[in-house]
């Protein structure tokens, strides 16, 4: 899989790339990563990649021709006839797992982060085949969308994972919210009081465990993201035990988070 990642600031990218359990499959190549540095691009003795708005307001927006000839190279080193061209923009559809999921079983995209007000929309016409946003709030530019993205769909590849049973345990796989985790000590001291580990991760009993990690998932769902309690109703994903648990919260929250509203 490839991407190639058409931007003004190549140099934010390089940390991230090697950095975790994703940096393997980057140095690998298992994820190819070509960054094109759209100044190298500009044409004029100001290497200009920006300029006003027509029609007057604030900001700058970023040229078409640079653009062009760096869209031009990338598409000539590329085999592929019709690669998937993202465009990072805060109009876009929200980045989720099921897009991810998509884009990691394909060939990779093409990936145009803007800077400044946004791109000439005549390329964007010409080119784009998806607009995706991180959420509703305001980046600087698309960069960290950018990684966001190839983060996510990297970490799906084979062998990135350690451990196959991760994938399925992970937030948002079977729709749910992910359970508390502990690890040593058993028992925290600390200025506030004392903290147990919840002692039936202790117990050895591991259909114990598994049920107490479900029944924290869907509590936590229902009292955060209703709204993917009835998703995971409607994929079929709750079973007779996990409607029994839910029923059993009864529509309060009893729980202290949920009392301060944290
Ligand atoms: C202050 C400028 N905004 C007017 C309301 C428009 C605007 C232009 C460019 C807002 C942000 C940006 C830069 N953002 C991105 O390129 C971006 C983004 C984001 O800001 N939030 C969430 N997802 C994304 S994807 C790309």
């Amino acid at each position: 899989m490839r991407f190639d990642v058409i931007t003004l600031f190549p140099e934010l990218f390089e940390p991230f790339l090697r950095a975790g359990v994703t940096r393997r499959a980057y140095e690998s190549r298992q994820v190819d990563v070509r960054l094109w540095p759209l100044r190298d691009y500009a044409e004029d003795n100001y290497r200009r990649v920006d300029d006003r708005p027509y029609g007057g307001g604030p900001g700058m927006v970023m040229l078409v021709e640079p653009l062009e000839r760096a869209m031009t190279a990338v598409r000539a080193d590329r085999a592929q006839a019709e690669p998937v061209v993202i465009h990072f923009s805060p109009t876009g559809r929200h980045l989720d797992q099921s897009l991810v999921r998509e884009l990691a079983t394909g060939p990779g995209a093409i990936l145009l982060c803007g800077r400044y007000e946004g791109i000439d929309q005549r390329f964007l016409d010409r080119h784009v085949t998806m607009e995706v946003s991180l959420g509703d709030f305001v980046l600087s530019g698309g960069e960290l969308p950018a990684l966001a993205l190839m983060d996510a769909v990297t970490r799906l590849q084979e062998g990135v994972l350690n451990d196959a049973a991760s994938h399925e345990q992970d937030s948002f796989s079977d729709g749910l919210l992910d359970c508390p985790h502990y690890s040593r000590p058993e028992v925290l001291e600390t200025p506030a009081g004392v903290q147990a580990v919840p002692p039936v991760l202790l117990s050895g009993h591991h259909a114990d465990i598994a049920r107490w990690r479900r029944e924290r998932s869907l509590a936590l769902t229902q009292q955060r993201r209703p709204e993917l309690i009835e998703a995971a109703r409607r994929d079929g994903k709750l079973s007779r035990k996990d409607e029994a648990f839910l029923a059993s919260l009864s529509g309060t929250d009893k729980t202290a988070k949920g009392r301060s509203g944290a």
